[in-house]
């Protein structure tokens, strides 16, 4: 099979920690992106959104497209490990807090913080930091202290299980972290310790890893803001 979609990308990235906790095999194509589809990824996705995913990398004319149900599907492919609770309340809720940070957190954190920095650098300009933290102010009004609060003092997200939940809200963090926001000790400090819980894992490592790598291939400087 083969994926589709730029690494920087927050919901590509979500389906590259789920194949990799799968440790299922598939080649990357990472040139689709939202700076200029090509009409044969228009082909794949309709819609224009990355990532999209060819089981048979030949059949351009059967894909399944959405982070959602890629990831869905590779739970189907490779059952082990499991990333969606079985309990039936663990799992509603784990659905729930994907669909969370693939909304509204994905907005906001793409919008409001990464775009004023990353996307401002990539065109020559300079990072606007001024933005970027007043996006960072209005994410930390209702959204990160409502995830804060739906955390509390438990490990992960949904049930007593590392889930799609913890994968779709690091995936988002992630690009805060990688234009200089860490979560603020004083103000959201279970976020902060599992966002760090969800690093430790290989599979997470191994992706910001890559990313990093992609951003200073890219000649952007990014400076910490907060840390
Ligand atoms: N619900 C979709 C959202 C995918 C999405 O919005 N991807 C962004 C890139 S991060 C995109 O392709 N945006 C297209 C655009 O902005 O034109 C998913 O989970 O895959």
């Amino acid at each position: 099979m083969k994926l589709l979609g730029a690494p920087l990308s927050p919901f590509v990235r979500k389906s590259v920690i789920v194949a990799a906790e799968k440790n299922l095999e598939y080649e990357y194509d990472p040139r689709p992106s939202p700076l200029g589809w090509t009409e044969d990824f228009i082909k794949i996705n309709p819609l224009k959104r990355i990532p999209a995913l060819l089981p048979d990398p030949d059949n351009m004319d059967f894909a399944i497209n959405d982070s959602s149900a890629i990831c869905a599907y590779f739970e189907k492919l490779q059952p082990e490990p499991a990333l969606y609770p079985g309990d039936a309340l663990a799992y509603g809720r784990a659905l729930w807090l994907e669909e969370v940070a693939d909304t509204d957190l994905a907005n906001k954190v793409g919008m409001l913080v990464f775009r004023p920095v990353f996307f401002n650098i990539m065109a020559n300009k300079e990072a606007d930091i001024k933005s970027a933290k007043e996006g960072f102010e209005t994410l930390s009004e209702v959204l990160l202290p409502y995830l804060e609060g739906q955390l509390g003092d438990a490990d992960w997200f949904a049930g007593d299980m590392f889930s799609i939940a913890d994968i779709a809200i690091a995936s988002q963090l992630m690009n805060l972290d990688l234009v200089g926001f860490a979560m603020p000790e004083d103000r959201f400090p279970r976020l902060r310790a599992h966002y760090a819980r969800c690093l430790a894992r290989p599979s997470l490592a191994a992706c910001i890893a890559t990313n990093e790598a992609f951003v200073k291939r890219s000649g952007v400087k990014i400076e910490r803001v907060i840390d």
